[in-house]
């Protein structure tokens, strides 16, 4: 074709002839093809993408709080289960991951972070089909902040304090001030819902997904009677967040099995 046009104006002349005509219908028609083919080979390395891995454990809290939060908003993961009791959080190849040893850990594609909210809010950011669940708006995404700092500042050390001593140091009574501490916390949730049906405001987001995995695990010590908001929060949760029971109910069912003994009713 080259040699063609180099030597006339036209394919085959120095004026236009129907050749050209079929010749241009060919070129346009091989354009879209290499068009459809590229499109495909992309489409398929989209799909074969592995998942983001999450390192995690069902009895804990914070990984049932990323369980829920991928859940609800459709994001896949590979879940790879980390036994703590046996130390693997602790071996080299974690370390190097993250060398605070925590659960849960993610990895995407060599990228780790760790801390559950962290975590969720950057897998929403990244991979949810819309931000529904950590909205762009920066005051709804701030309450939403709020949220989450009170579940890994306030709620998450209640449960580690009173937790801790019993699996890792034989301790078998938990103290008033740390069942007062619950109490407490339990009110300011009771305020934080207010007239709305969610965490933050009257759509579900991750200030939901990550509170109801310590709610749950701190409802084992403190029953929720005197708190009714956040009673039929905690229903309307069980009810309305997709994937749910997978994702919290096993979680809960172990936490409650190795501490429901020292369930209180004071
Ligand atoms: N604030 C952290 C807490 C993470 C955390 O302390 N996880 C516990 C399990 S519930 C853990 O990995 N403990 C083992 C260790 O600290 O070595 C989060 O939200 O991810």
């Amino acid at each position: 074709m080259k040699s063609f046009s180099e030597a006339n104006s036209f394919v085959i002349n120095d004026w236009q002839t129907s050749t050209d005509y079929f010749v241009e219908d060919s070129f346009s028609l091989f354009n879209d093809c290499i068009k459809i083919v590229s499109y495909s080979i992309l489409t398929i390395q989209e799909t074969k993408m592995t998942p983001p891995i999450l390192y995690s454990t069902d009895a804990s809290p914070p990984c049932r709080g990323v369980l829920l939060a991928v859940a609800a908003a459709g994001i896949k993961l590979n879940v790879q289960e980390i036994h703590l009791m046996d130390g693997e959080h602790r071996k080299e190849e974690f370390l190097k991951m993250n060398p605070q040893h925590t659960l849960p850990t993610l990895d995407d594609d060599g990228f780790h972070i760790w801390d559950s909210h962290a975590i969720v809010t950057y897998l929403v950011d990244k991979y949810a089909k819309d931000d529904s669940m950590y909205p762009k708006d920066l005051q709804k995404r701030a309450v939403i902040n709020q949220r989450l700092h009170f579940d890994n500042s306030i709620l998450f050390p209640a449960i580690r304090e009173i937790a801790a001593p019993i699996l890792y140091k034989g301790v078998t009574e938990i103290p008033q001030d740390r069942i007062d501490f619950i109490k407490q916390n339990f009110e300011f949730l009771e305020i934080f819902l207010g007239n709305s049906d969610w965490m933050a405001g009257n759509t579900l987001t991750l200030a939901d997904t990550s509170i109801i995995a310590s709610v749950t695990s701190l409802m084992v010590f403190v029953p929720l009677d005197q708190y009714p908001k956040l009673a039929a929060w905690v229903k309307r949760c069980e009810d309305k967040i997709p994937g749910y029971a997978k994702a919290n109910t096993a979680g809960v069912k172990i936490f409650h099995n190795l501490f429901g003994k020292f369930f209180s009713k004071a």
